[in-house]
């Protein structure tokens, strides 16, 4: 900052003149173009800021709070408030007539509006495309893998109980716990109900949000959480385990029987939801997910599956590991019970990964092949 302060006092007009300049640029800019533009207009007061440092501080955080304004009314703008009043009604009576309280629907709904950020997150382009290694360097980081261990050595006791009561291995349940919030620090702070309600007014995906939606009034009308806790990420998935409304409905246990499934702050309850979910998904303990392999040593073209989750039109046929042993992949072990997938290998990507049937339950969990693999090494690691 300080080698751009400029020194010489003849400039002091100039630089008066050129910050009314940039003030009248940045609002003109963001008013007439948008917030499209707020790349651009950065650059700019990037630039209006070599005249004066002080200054720069703060016509930053002017254009700033102005970007955020302006971004909420645009957002509102594209949001039809009668059309979403109108939705809103419909679910309300429709969620009356499966049974919720008016009690707890008066409580979900309470000044509800939609919710513009929720929509520009659903809008955004796909990032780019990371590597495995790129993507394990962060996501199975030192520093998470080290906090898995303490964790899973401090409460290692209750992990292998609930891993017994429901056949899956402890390790997991914390490298599930450590890679969706990271070990719940990181839960969301998005209202579930106006989240929902935006994107299932939404037209892009509005019969799935609904179904969502009715299942996160059910959850309320429970009891399992106050509303004022019945927050999550923006797309509502909820708690410490990132659990999507239906699929709390589906899986989530009242481990510590206190009488509320909660998995916002009770832990015991977040593991043996995990825990719950897997086994229903086919979980065999003590089988592990795969094997990590050298991409040198394969591969015959694999068949693709065609159904199921996207991250599976990436896997090939099915086979047991003395097949794939035959075929020139360097994998120990003789197990026949399993079978296995070979995930197809990404460009830039020095290894390949060899998957069985506890990965095809992680990838139920969250269908994305570095997602799962990210789960898998993490738990190896532990
Ligand atoms: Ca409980």
């Amino acid at each position: 900052m300080g080698s751009r302060t400029r020194t010489v006092s003849g400039h002091h007009v100039a630089q008066k003149d050129s910050l009314q300049a940039c003030l009248l640029y940045s609002v003109v800019v963001l008013l007439a173009i948008g917030r499209t533009w707020v790349v651009g207009l950065g650059t700019y007061t990037l630039e209006c800021g070599n005249y004066f440092d002080g200054v720069l501080v703060l016509l930053k955080s002017f254009v700033l709070s102005l970007f955020f304004v302006f971004s909420a009314v645009v957002g509102a703008e594209e949001i039809n408030g009668e059309s979403f009043r109108a939705y809103v009604a419909e679910v309300r009576a429709e969620a009356l007539s499966r049974g919720i309280r008016s009690e707890t629907l008066d409580v979900a709904f309470v000044g509800v509006e939609p919710d513009p950020r929720v929509i520009t997150f659903d809008r955004r382009q796909p990032e780019f495309v990371q590597s495995f290694a790129q993507y394990l360097d962060l996501r199975v980081s030192e520093s998470r893998i080290r906090q898995a261990r303490e964790y899973y050595a401090a409460e290692k006791v209750l992990l292998d109980e609930i891993g017994d009561a429901y056949g899956v291995d402890g390790e997991y349940l914390v490298a599930f716990w450590g890679l969706e919030t990271n070990f719940g620090r990181y839960q969301g702070k998005y209202d579930i109900v106006r989240s929902l309600a935006t994107l299932g007014h939404d037209a892009r995906r509005s019969a799935f949000f609904t179904k969502e939606l009715y299942a996160a009034l059910h959850i309320l009308d429970e009891g399992h959480v106050s509303k004022e806790s019945f927050v999550g990420g923006w797309a509502g998935a909820m708690g410490q385990n990132q659990f999507m409304p239906s699929t709390f409905v589906g899986y989530a246990v009242d481990y510590d029987g206190d009488g509320r499934k909660d998995i916002w702050a009770n832990k015991k309850d977040v593991w043996a939801s995990i825990a719950n979910y897997l086994q229903r998904h086919g979980w065999r303990k003590e089988a592990g997910w795969g094997f990590k392999i050298d991409a040198t040593s394969v591969f015959p073209a694999p068949t693709a599956v065609a159904a199921g989750c996207r991250a599976l039109r990436h896997h090939s046929q099915k086979l047991i590991l003395p097949e794939w042993q035959a075929m020139g992949v360097a994998v120990e072990g003789s197990d026949s019970a399993e079978t296995y997938a070979l995930i197809k290998r990404a460009d830039g990507d020095q290894f390949s990964y060899l998957v069985g049937g506890n990965f095809r339950a992680i990838l139920s969990y969250n269908c994305a092949n570095k997602y799962a693999v990210s789960v898998g090494l993490l738990a190896d690691l532990i």
